[in-house]
């Protein structure tokens, strides 16, 4: 039995998404973060030693980021679906944009959100995180002025990818003035599978407003 170890408001979303879009049965194992530090409780420690979210489970499988539970759940159970054909500029997009949603798109949005902490302390560093995020975002918009999805004109495990750097930067608003990004976001948000995954995942504070 598949077993998706899920933090709320979390990456972990996008697998929930994933499992609804291939209609596949699982079970969810719920984990809360702390409400004074947001943090994964210990427990999840005890799943994979790294102790963050999302975690997959599958018979004696253990298999941590969200990238490679992606990749696992399309090559064992995906039939084909949600992925290109080799070979194609497609394929080409999505592998580019699977590695750059963790690899590039979350960094500085992480660096926005450690720096924060610091206070004033963190001013000097502050214009570059601000450049950073700004690359990330008129790439993204660049490319969905182009093209329906992140890889050709459909649906593929691309889209699970940066679904997730893109909610958390609307949520904070930085996506303002992106366009073809807030409809792409829009876009996903009315899917049905995407609706069933925050049925089955409780809150998520990314995901759309009521
Ligand atoms: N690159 C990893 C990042 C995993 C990650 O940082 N997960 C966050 C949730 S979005 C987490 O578990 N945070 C809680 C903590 O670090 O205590 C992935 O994509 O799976």
């Amino acid at each position: 039995m598949i077993i998706l170890h899920h933090l709320n408001n979390s990456r972990s979303q996008r697998v929930l998404w994933l499992l609804e879009e291939l209609g596949l049965d699982y079970d969810i194992k719920f984990y809360e973060r702390d409400a004074a530090t947001s943090r994964a409780p210990a427990e999840l420690k005890t799943i994979h030693p790294l102790g963050k979210a999302p975690v997959l489970t599958e018979g004696d499988k253990t298999i941590a980021e969200t990238g490679a539970i992606i990749e696992y759940l399309l090559r064992i159970h995906g039939g084909g679906r949600l992925v290109p054909q080799p070979g194609t500029a497609a394929f080409d997009d999505y592998q580019h944009f699977m590695h750059f949603a963790e690899g590039s798109a979350m960094l500085p949005l992480l660096l926005a959100l450690y720096t924060g902490f610091l206070g004033e302390a963190a001013t000097p560093i502050q214009p570059m995180i601000i450049g950073e995020i700004k690359a990330i975002f008129d790439y993204a918009e660049y490319h969905l002025i182009k093209h329906e999805y992140f890889a050709g004109d459909e649906l593929s495990g691309a889209d699970i990818m940066m679904i997730f750097p893109l909610e958390a930067a609307h949520a904070r608003g930085r996506l303002k003035g992106y366009d073809a990004c807030q409809d792409y976001i829009a876009k996903i948000h009315k899917r049905p599978a995407y609706l069933r995954a925050l049925v089955k995942g409780g809150d998520y504070a990314y995901g759309p407003k009521a």
